[in-house]
């Protein structure tokens, strides 16, 4: 068993923000073996911005400092190229945070040149089939601007991060019901990672029970909803600063689902991917459907029947995206 595992080669992971609060749980969970699994020694290519690289470094010096085994080599760079060359993966949580009072069309702004530079630059170097999770927000849009720029990989190779949401409404339902969290399948959340977004109960169950059954509909409409879309800002709120250890969490959870699949056909997930039309939300945009990873990709979750309600309620958080599409429609190819 040992001897096969030291003869593996590292596969190189980047991991854009890496002096950043979400790097700082999500490194460690990657170094400690939690995506690639226990057999595949990772090389941990970190992008910073000049200002940040002394931090950065220190943040290098206590990877290193933890031995973990599988951690093969770590590179600290401000170059888009050295960072993505030849990557399997990469993580791109490097962005402007939203800061109180901040507009979301500022964000946009300040976000959009960094993913189409990044976007470029991974388009250059690395690994057709990268698989590549945008975290930093606005998520979607930004995978949405990094693709656009990278004509040579496949759209399907990049996603925005919906499963915090995701996991929110599942934690959010076991609390409600004490149960606990396995007990849940086939939830998801549609649409855009903002107050938008449309935490779905409709299809749930737990165990053999439909969630539905189980939960008052003026609850999942007063409470869940709200609750779940209005998470990152409660979470400000309360902790003095947005969400980290569990944006690291669904981040690990995303990419370890996309390499590895989910056996379970009822165990959707929520990833923000490239619509191919489905559910007649318009093609190309990156979008929080129910899927399930399944031989290394993303499939959305296909002939569900949806109501008025829930239709409308989609519309809603595409309209959304369309017009932040309409904000950086120069960066898009
Ligand atoms: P931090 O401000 O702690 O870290 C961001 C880091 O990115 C900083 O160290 C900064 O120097 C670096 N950075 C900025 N521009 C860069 C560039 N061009 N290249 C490389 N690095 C760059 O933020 P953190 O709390 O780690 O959050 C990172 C991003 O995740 C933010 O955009 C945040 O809004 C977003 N989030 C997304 C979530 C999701 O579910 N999709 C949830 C959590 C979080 O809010």
């Amino acid at each position: 068993m040992s001897s096969h595992t030291q003869s593996l080669d590292p596969i190189k992971i980047a991991v854009t923000g890496a002096a950043g609060n979400i790097s700082y749980s999500l490194l460690w969970r990657i170094a400690a073996g939690e995506v690639f699994g226990p057999q595949q020694p990772v090389q941990l290519q970190l992008l910073e911005i000049e200002k940040a690289q002394q931090a950065a470094r220190g943040v290098e010096m206590e990877l290193l400092d933890s031995a973990f085994p599988l951690l093969a080599n770590v590179q600290v760079t401000t170059d888009p190229r050295e960072a993505f060359d030849d990557v399997s993966a990469a993580f791109l949580v490097g962005a402007q945070p939203r800061t109180k009072g901040m507009e979301r069309a500022d964000l946009l702004t300040a976000n959009a040149a960094i993913f189409s530079e990044q976007g470029a630059a991974l388009n250059e170097v690395a690994r057709r089939d990268v698989r590549v999770v945008v975290v930093g927000n606005p998520a979607n849009t930004n995978a949405l601007i990094a693709s656009a720029n990278a004509p040579d990989i496949d759209p399907r190779q990049f996603t925005a991060l919906m499963r915090l949401d995701h996991n929110r409404t599942v934690s959010q339902l076991s609390s409600k019901l004490q149960l606990p969290v396995t007990d849940f399948a086939q939830i998801a959340v549609w649409g855009n990672h903002s107050a938008s977004q449309f935490p779905d109960i409709s299809y749930a169950t737990a165990g053999d029970k439909k969630v539905s059954e189980l939960v008052d509909a003026q609850w999942v409409e007063d409470y869940l909803i709200p609750t779940v879309a209005k998470r990152g800002a409660e979470i400000i709120e309360v902790r003095g600063s947005s969400s980290a250890a569990s944006a690291a969490a669904a981040s690990i959870d995303h990419m370890r689902d996309w390499v590895h699949g989910v056996e379970d056909a009822q165990q959707w997930r929520t990833a923000g991917v490239y619509s191919d039309g489905s559910y007649g939300i318009e093609e190309g945009l990156f979008v929080g459907f129910p899927t399930r990873a399944v031989a290394g990709r993303w499939e959305i979750v296909p002939d569900l029947e949806l109501s008025p309600a829930q239709q409308a309620r989609i519309q809603a958080s595409v309209d959304e995206l369309k017009a932040e599409r309409e904000m950086v429609a120069d960066l898009l190819k």
